[in-house]
């Protein structure tokens, strides 16, 4: 079990309540355990924003029957197999698909690899999962 460092801060009322509320609504069980996901989360987007090694994963939701829209999905895929760990295509419904791209390595290749499939004409969904560093 880790140390823990206990921390005092002071803030505005106003802005307390409005944490305090998206406390509850969230269903953080303590302000602590709220505070603490915020820290993690906001290192996580700086080690994302910084570069180096990172982890995530893309999603993206498309219509299988543009073919043209999947070639380029395919191409860009493999152009960026150096950082593409895995990609899982799950069968939504008779039209859509969902692929979740996991991708491990360099924050910035990563993030090019993302705003290529986001240029692909048509996709319904894109998605960036900022995981923790790798
Ligand atoms: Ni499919």
């Amino acid at each position: 079990m880790p140390t823990l460092a206990r921390i005092s801060i002071s803030l505005e009322e106003e802005l307390l309540e409005k944490f305090d509320r998206r406390v509850r609504e969230d269903g953080f069980p303590t302000r602590s355990e709220a505070v603490k996901a915020l820290i993690r989360r906001a290192l996580v987007e700086n080690e994302w924003e910084r570069g180096g090694p990172v982890a995530g994963t893309v999603v993206i939701v498309y219509d299988h029957h543009k073919h043209d829209l999947l070639h380029q999905l395919m191409h860009i895929q493999h152009d960026y197999g150096d950082v593409i760990i895995s990609s899982q295509h799950v069968h939504l419904d008779h039209d859509n698909c969902m692929e979740t791209v996991t991708v491990r390595g360099d924050a910035a290749r990563i993030r090019q690899l993302a705003a290529a499939l986001k240029s692909v004409k048509g996709l319904k969904q894109q998605t960036l999962v900022m995981g923790a560093t790798a």
